[in-house]
């Protein structure tokens, strides 16, 4: 890899090679047809690919070839589809669009779309639990980390904390834990997931892992940012939803310009993560940075 990868270069490649994967996981036919439709109209749809990007970016930092972890950044992707599947329910954010095409339960109907995300979901662990080119005790803490940061103590307690401050006048800590269990966990399993790959300390992991949560907090106050002020053209969905939900956001919280402040804070914790674990990792900041600087 050389000294100035391109981020966007590098999210295209990959992002591409992530999707024809996807595209290759459930064979033609199966049964029920409407329900394997379903979970690929949403899995196949044209995402960023970011989590499994990053995946594949940490464990290429350390000398692991993307071919290797293709599997594993590819039931991360899985579990995010099924999240978003859940999250545009009636039920939760009751949204119409989503990577600019009908929700799924909009296309399918609620009932498919509940079982469309809970098949994903379960194919995730599925997929990850295969035989992979990796030492079974790494893979063994691999769904450890996937677990972990999809349930209760991630992800989803994540979506409960924001459901509750739907309507709430809320605070920066009720905010902060939203955003890391909501977004960040996801974010930083990816990162994880990937560096789990090569044969790397503990000392190492876990700078990785603080550089993941953090790069995840700056995607989310990005992403808060970008449902003020973003355009929902370049986006591929609507803007104002967190204000239409009277959601706890840090453009609520704080204003724009503090918001802004503090991407910028959570930034620079990121990379002073890997500069104290002494991890040269030009590709992963080069994507940080994308994801910093991205207006959709
Ligand atoms: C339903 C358990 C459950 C969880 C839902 C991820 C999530 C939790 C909800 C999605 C809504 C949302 C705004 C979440 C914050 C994280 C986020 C910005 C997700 C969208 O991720 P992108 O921008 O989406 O990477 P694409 O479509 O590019 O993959």
């Amino acid at each position: 890899m050389n000294l100035r990868p391109d981020p966007g270069e590098y999210m295209k490649t990959q992002g591409d090679r992530v999707s024809s994967y996807l595209a290759s996981v459930f064979a033609d036919n199966e049964e029920p047809a409407v329900l394997f439709e379903a979970m690929n109209y949403s899995l196949l749809s044209p995402g960023k690919r970011l989590r499994p990007v990053l995946c594949l970016a940490a464990a290429r930092t350390f000398g692991v070839d993307e071919q290797t972890v293709l599997p594993a950044a590819a039931a991360i992707e899985m579990l995010h589809a099924y999240s978003l599947i859940h999250d545009d329910l009636p039920a939760m954010d009751d949204d119409d669009l989503r990577r600019g095409r009908p929700t799924n339960h909009k296309v399918y109907g609620e009932a498919t779309a509940i079982l469309a995300g809970d098949g994903l979901l379960t194919f995730a662990f599925e997929q990850l639990a295969k035989p992979l080119a990796v030492d079974p005790a790494r893979q063994l803490r691999m769904l450890h980390v996937l677990a972990r940061a999809g349930g209760p103590y991630g992800m989803v307690g994540g979506q409960q904390a924001d459901i509750l401050g739907e309507r709430q006048a809320g605070s920066a800590q009720q905010l902060q834990f939203i955003h890391a269990h909501k977004t960040a966990a996801l974010i930083e399993a990816s990162v994880e997931i990937g560096a789990l790959f090569a044969e790397l300390g503990e000392d190492k992991l876990s700078a990785l892992r603080t550089f993941g949560n953090q790069i995840g907090l700056a995607f989310q106050i990005k992403d808060d940012l970008l449902d003020v002020v973003g355009d929902p053209e370049k986006m591929g969905k609507s803007t104002g939803a967190d204000e239409k939900l009277d959601k706890l956001t840090y453009p609520r919280l704080l204003g724009i310009e503090q918001t802004d402040h503090m991407l910028n804070e959570v930034w620079q914790s990121a990379l002073t993560a890997l500069d104290d674990a002494q991890i040269d990792a030009p590709l992963l900041v080069a994507l940080a940075d994308f994801v910093v600087r991205r207006n959709s």
